[in-house]
């Protein structure tokens, strides 16, 4: 099925690229046509420009890329506007075309343009925990599920065994987290992971109850470089509000990415810091490594 897309054509400004002396110097017309791949589930859902991308923003955005400063090539021109675009959390894929229709080819002609495609590609951890049936094999064989699907994993922790934290009386837990990349919006991803969970047999009855598989969304994109996604919204809390005090959580991620870093109401610091504040207690090497 094709993805739902944003369509912005046509957006007309005066800028001053080009090689030669005179398009640096007088200018000339360019025009962009943005396609921006964004699941609208939601915002069909709430009517909710919240939950979509502003395309007079993005119309803005564009213009002032055409306006400002000289390049040379509409390639590096359209580069510039893909990344501005991809900067939007909801949108997944971009595709620009940059119009040049007075550009100096020396023959009558009706347009030149350049067309580029670009994908997000945003950090991502994912906690992962079990403690019905064989968690060992689920949390193996969900891994598998998360590369193939919703994210590139590019780190895996050891598994851990847990004291459960919370909730009725219930089996230790397996533990491990997952770091990598997703082209997906938060939203999408947080969907996938419920497909997930699904497949492997989860239901949910009693929150914070045993559970065959549990996905939860640690943090999406970078809070090193402030471009991390921070919602409040209890269908999706960004970071994942309880990530700062769970030794089972803290620990697995410092494994699978030492230099980790989480927002708290502190600021952002490093996990290994609230690992070491936090202790490891009830946190216990398995003999297996992961084969995942
Ligand atoms: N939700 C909101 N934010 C997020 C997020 N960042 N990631 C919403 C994932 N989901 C998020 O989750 C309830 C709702 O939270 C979802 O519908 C989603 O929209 P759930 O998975 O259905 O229920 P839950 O897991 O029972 O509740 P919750 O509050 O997510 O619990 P936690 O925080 O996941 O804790 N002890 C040990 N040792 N190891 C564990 O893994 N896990 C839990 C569950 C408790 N104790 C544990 C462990
Ligand atoms: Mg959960």
């Amino acid at each position: 099925m094709t993805p739902d897309r944003i369509v912005l054509a046509g957006v007309r400004a005066r800028g001053h690229h080009g090689v030669l002396d005179h398009e640096k110097r007088d200018g000339q017309e360019f025009v962009v046509d943005v396609v921006m791949t964004v699941d609208l589930t939601r915002a069909g859902d709430t009517d909710d420009l919240e939950h979509t991308v502003n395309y007079a923003e993005v119309a803005a955005d564009v213009v002032r890329r055409v306006e400002g400063p000289s390049l040379d090539l509409i390639e590096a021109l359209a580069d510039q506007i893909a990344g501005d675009v991809l900067a939007r959390p909801l949108v997944e894929a971009v595709e620009v075309v940059v119009h040049k229709p007075s550009a100096p080819v020396g023959v009558p002609f009706g347009d030149v343009q350049v067309r580029i495609s670009r994908v997000a590609r945003r950090p991502v951890v994912v906690a992962l925990g079990a403690n019905l049936g064989q968690a060992p094999e689920t949390l193996r064989s969900a891994l598998l599920d998360l590369g193939a699907g919703p994210m590139r994993v590019d780190a895996v922790a050891p598994f851990v065994a847990t004291d459960p934290v919370g909730g009725p009386e219930q089996p230790d837990y397996t533990n491990t987290v997952a770091v990598g990349t997703t082209s997906l919006s938060p939203w999408h991803l947080l969907e996938e992971l419920h497909g997930i969970e699904a497949r492997h047999g989860r239901t949910r009855e009693v929150r914070w109850g045993a559970r065959t598989l549990d996905l939860d969304l640690i943090q999406y994109g970078d809070p090193r470089t402030g471009d991390d996604v921070v919602s409040a919204d209890p269908a999706l809390t960004l970071p994942h509000p309880r990530a700062h005090e769970r030794a089972f959580v803290l620990q697995p991620w410092t494994a699978a990415d030492p230099d980790a870093e989480l927002r708290t109401e502190w600021g952002v610091v490093p996990v290994s810091d609230l690992l070491r504040s936090v202790g490891t207690d009830g946190v216990r090497e398995m003999p297996e490594e992961p084969t995942w």
